[in-house]
């Protein structure tokens, strides 16, 4: 019977994980009674537990497993193994939104949705993370990935922490490091006006922005659309954008297995 690679990966991973010395993974004895992880706090997980199909999965955000949260995996993109916390792509979805919106999610999420700053906290600070953003514009594609990303806690206005670039789209994020979120009822910029309010979105505002990925779906005004300014400046609405995070291990882990 044919299997994808993955698969099989995996289940020689499994052995190597049975059978070595050191606990690689929490509970190697999973690994001989079906999935690996019965509660996956990630994506990363959910793919070591054998889906390998791009789609809806329940995670268990910081491994608590009395609250499940519905999110959408990529399982494809450079590996797979992606939590996606956000997707524009048809402007179906109004993203001017208050914080309470914010911070516990909206939207479909098998089509345009903001995953929440609640659960980005919880799964960004139950390990290390890496951040990758996907940006498509017609034909054009382009992307830029952080080998570091945290969203601090609710006190803290889910503040962000930034790794080092590396990707296709130019940096624009690490403008945003260290700043706190902002929505249009809850100005945390340092702008003297209201970011949120003027640009017509919800970020991790400074003075204001490079980076407006939350902003007015097609709005070409200055600003105020969709923009990656390293990329396509300020004045282009940029129609399709996603944001991911895994692991920053999962890739070597990844290496290990193909290797194996
Ligand atoms: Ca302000």
């Amino acid at each position: 019977m044919w299997m994808p690679p993955v698969i099989w990966c995996s289940l020689i991973f499994r052995l190597i994980v049975l059978f070595s010395p050191g606990n690689l993974l929490e509970h190697p004895s999973k690994a001989m009674f079906g999935k690996l992880y019965k509660n996956p706090k990630d994506c990363s997980q959910t793919l070591l537990n054998g889906e390998v199909t791009s789609g809806q999965y329940t995670i268990y955000p910081g491994g608590d497993e009395n609250l499940p949260a519905p999110v959408y995996c990529d399982m494809t993109t450079d590996g797979g193994g992606w939590v996606v916390f956000l997707r524009r792509q048809n402007g179906k979805l109004d993203f001017y939104r208050n914080w309470k919106n914010y911070t516990n999610g909206f939207g479909d999420k098998n089509d345009e949705f903001w995953l929440g700053l609640m659960n980005l906290h919880k799964i960004t600070a139950s390990g290390q993370y890496e951040l990758r953003v996907e940006l498509r514009d017609g034909p054009e594609t382009a992307y830029a990935q952080y080998d570091k990303f945290y969203v601090g806690d609710q006190r803290s206005r889910y503040k962000i922490q930034i790794g080092a670039y590396s990707g296709t789209a130019g940096d624009s994020m690490t403008y945003h490091h260290n700043r706190p979120f902002s929505t249009f009822d809850n100005d945390n910029d340092i702008a003297v006006t209201n970011c949120a309010l003027s640009y017509k979105g919800a970020f991790w505002y400074k003075n204001c922005h490079r980076v407006n990925l939350m902003g007015r779906y097609g709005d070409n005004s200055h600003s105020k659309g969709i923009n990656w300014f390293h990329w396509k400046g300020h004045e282009h609405s940029i129609p399709f954008a996603e944001m991911k995070i895994r692991p920053v291990n999962f890739r070597n882990l990844e290496g290990r297995r193909k290797r194996s």
